[in-house]
């Protein structure tokens, strides 16, 4: 018996399809729905049923909740998948599909909502044992020395960042004091206007980290595992590109040790479903930032390193069954790496949508291509850059690292530009290929590509 008969994916791109292969493969019908701008997308053309929801602009269909929910009533869905992006941490949403009686494909509204709270968050993950940055995430005190002296407690240089923000959005550097105190007020006031919430909190500034993730999966009887980490370092402007399991120079037990942690974190804040918790690696510590309480677009490395498809489990887990595996089952094995596909200048990152005349996808052994591009397919230019993601997987760092550049060499994109040669400069890159690098690794690398052409 296939645990639903019938899913809405609440989303488009790589993410549609991705979810609708699983559904498949489960025996469960899909329903996609789809803006004007995607209607000839091939997620739609796949899909057993596809409803319209609104114009190209994602306020009014992706992110439009009553046509979403108008959708799934009149397809007769079971339940909702929100991929990632869009709605898909979005506690209103969680809860008005709860409310119109169907299954939401994630966690409960108010985890989903503790979540988007950075400082609520970051007191949650703390009281439950997860090692998060030395600062202050209290109510800021009136008087100037006050917060002075906590500032100097923490030491600079030091960062503010906004409860209401996130990813990036609402953070600011103070490197000394008689910075601080303005900082402090723009960072607000910035706040105020961008989330409608004023509070920041302080942290200490890690100047050379790497960002690893670890993933979980929760079921609704409290059973929690982790299958290990992602080292998602190589970013720019807070974009991911390339991502990785596991992470070098990160051991067997310290991937135990805090995968450990994360699962009893997550037991004991009653989280369900599928979930990410990020980090900061620095000088062999992990440091937690955010937790994502979605299903993210590098799922798929953790899937080659584990052998677990963990799209589906988000539904079993929807649907209330327990989870299969024990933490004991879950073997880590192999090395997995994805590019991320865009459709941008490989240079200047300006968006390159338009028509794309030819699309060839590369292949072999340990080689997957997610994505909904195809010869004529059309990239609008209202979403998201993001057209594909080459996964590879090896025995070894270093054959995974061989493949993709193969992979990347047989890749043909013509009619739109794509990001597809700077991903082949980067893995010709030695720092790359040799270790992991920290999170301002790419930015620097790029600037000083380019004051050398100057
Ligand atoms: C930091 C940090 C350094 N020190 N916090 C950026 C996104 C948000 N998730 C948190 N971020 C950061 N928080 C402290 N205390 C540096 C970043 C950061 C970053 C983090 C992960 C991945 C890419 C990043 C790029 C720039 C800054």
């Amino acid at each position: 018996m296939p645990p639903f008969s019938k899913i809405l994916i609440a989303n488009r791109g790589e993410i549609a399809l991705r979810v609708q292969r699983a559904c498949r493969e489960l025996g469960i019908r899909t329903v996609a729905v789809h803006s004007t701008a995607d209607k000839e997308a091939k997620y739609v053309k796949l899909a057993d049923e596809s409803v319209c929801i609104g114009p190209a602009i994602s306020r009014e269909s992706y992110l439009n909740i009553p046509a979403i929910i108008a959708a799934a009533e009149v397809t007769g869905a079971e339940a909702i998948h929100p991929g990632y992006g869009f709605l898909s941490e979005n506690p209103d949403f969680a809860e008005q599909v709860i409310k119109s009686g169907f299954i939401f494909v994630g966690p409960s509204p108010s985890v989903v909502k503790t979540m988007g709270d950075k400082i609520q968050a970051k007191k949650t993950m703390a009281n439950a044992g997860i090692p998060c940055v030395p600062g202050f995430v209290g109510t800021l005190p009136k008087n100037s020395d006050e917060i002075l002296s906590i500032a100097n407690a923490i030491t600079f240089p030091l960062i503010i960042k906004a409860s209401g923000g996130g990813g990036g959005r609402g953070m600011r550097v103070v490197t000394k004091e008689t910075e601080l105190l303005d900082s402090i007020n723009t960072t607000q006031n910035e706040a105020l206007a961008a989330f409608g919430n004023a509070e920041v909190y302080l942290e200490k500034f890690l100047q050379k980290p790497r960002h690893i993730e670890i993933q979980v999966l929760a079921d609704n009887f409290g059973n929690v595992i982790h299958l290990g980490e992602r080292d998602c370092s190589i970013q720019r402007r807070h974009q991911k590109l390339i991502e990785e399991a596991p992470a070098t120079g990160i051991s067997d037990e310290q991937r135990e040790k805090i995968g450990l942690l994360c699962s009893e974190a997550c037991k004991e804040i009653g989280y369900t479903g599928a979930g990410t918790i990020e980090f900061l690696y620095e000088n062999n510590q992990f440091f937690f930032i955010e937790m994502n309480t979605r299903i993210q677009v590098e799922h798929p490395v953790t899937e080659a390193v584990t052998g677990i498809d963990l799209v589906q489990e988000q539904i079993f887990i929807a649907a209330n069954q327990p989870l299969k595996y024990k933490q004991k089952d879950i073997k880590f094995k192999g090395h997995a790496i994805e590019c991320r596909i865009n459709a941008e200048d490989s240079e200047t990152f300006t968006p390159s949508p338009g028509k794309i005349i030819t699309w060839h996808t590369p292949g072999g052994l340990g080689v997957r291509v997610d994505s909904h591009a195809y010869s004529n397919y059309v990239v609008p230019p209202h979403y998201d850059s993001m057209i594909g993601k080459i996964i590879v997987y090896g025995k070894s760092r270093k054959q995974a690292l061989s493949k993709m550049k193969i992979a990347l060499s047989e890749m043909v994109v013509e009619g739109i530009s794509t990001n597809i040669p700077l991903h082949r400069s980067l893995l010709e890159d030695s720092e790359i290929n040799n270790k992991g690098v920290h999170i301002n690794y790419l930015e620097n690398k790029l600037r000083d590509m380019k004051n050398t052409d100057d």
